[in-house]
């Protein structure tokens, strides 16, 4: 587990690199378990892949995959990669998506690209999503490592789709986990090998903004209903500082099941402002 000082240096590098790299993030049982588990998915639902350029079409990339096996919720509050997030953006961020991105043998290079070059802010700015690229196999050179351009989250303008940079690929050994500023230039590899390469993006944004999967809508109140409370908030389940994401002044998560969540900003104000006068009296 990651202690202040483990935290605070990867939130350091994030800041000055735009990328970290926390090796050994997962253990190798729980490695093994989310590729079988996704091996296991790909089958039983014959999944295939999208077939944009983007996407890949020899990658396969499962949406909303908290909704299929139990063994994936454990991946967006995992201990070794959450405190990170939280320290960068704060502990009401939110899961912005979560989707598997298993490269098949051939699956050229995607483009270089940034993943908040569609919101309209003047660049650079704060980081305001982050990724966590998980690596389920060793990522190499030749099976499709992500490639990053470090210290990119700095430019003034996002790269020009489909051209070529000079990149470093992101070597890692299965269970390491890269978690960067989503306005680090980056792409998938090729994958000129004969295997798969497996991996996870689990990203995260402020509770202040929208999340790319609506994961209110597309997962299921039953499903949601099961998860660790935690789970649930960075679904959406939660309000931003008491005031984002209220209906009619409650909680949302007290549609869940959840007795009374967190109150909303403006009772609660006028709660502190009675506890004062209350304790000045005494
Ligand atoms: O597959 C990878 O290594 C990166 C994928 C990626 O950056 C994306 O799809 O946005």
């Amino acid at each position: 587990m990651l202690d202040e000082a483990d935290i605070q240096l990867h939130a350091d590098r994030i800041r000055d690199d735009g990328y970290t790299v926390i090796e050994g993030a997962a253990a190798p049982a729980l490695v093994e378990g989310l590729k079988q588990a996704l091996e296991r998915i790909e089958r039983e639902h014959n999944l295939g892949p999208a077939k944009t350029s983007f996407e890949g079409f020899k990658t396969v990339r499962i949406n909303n995959l908290l909704t299929y096996d139990d063994i994936f919720w454990e991946v967006p509050l995992h201990e070794n990669v959450l405190p990170v997030v939280e320290h960068v953006l704060d502990k009401e961020c939110l899961l912005s998506s979560f989707c598997s991105l298993v490269l098949g043998p051939g699956q050229e290079a995607q483009p270089i690209h940034e993943d908040t070059q569609l919101i309209p802010l003047p660049r650079p700015h704060i980081p305001i999503t982050l990724n966590a690229i998980w690596a389920l196999s060793d990522f190499r050179d030749d099976n499709g490592a992500t490639r990053i351009i470090p210290g990119s989250h700095k430019f003034p303008s996002s790269p020009e789709y489909g051209k070529d940079y000079d990149a470093v690929t992101a070597t890692m050994a299965a269970g390491s986990v890269m978690l960067f500023d989503s306005a680090l230039w980056h792409g998938g590899g090729a994958n000129t090998s004969d295997g798969r390469r497996f991996a996870f993006s689990c990203a995260y944004c402020w509770g202040w903004m929208r999340q790319q999967e609506n994961l209110q809508l597309g997962i299921p109140h039953e499903t949601a209903r099961r998860f660790p409370r935690r789970l649930q908030e960075l679904c959406g389940y939660s309000v931003y500082k008491g005031q984002f994401g209220h209906i009619d002044n409650h909680d949302p998560i007290e549609l869940l099941g959840r007795e009374r969540g967190k109150r909303m900003v403006w009772e609660a104000t006028d709660v502190r402002k009675a506890r004062m006068a209350e304790a000045a009296k005494q």
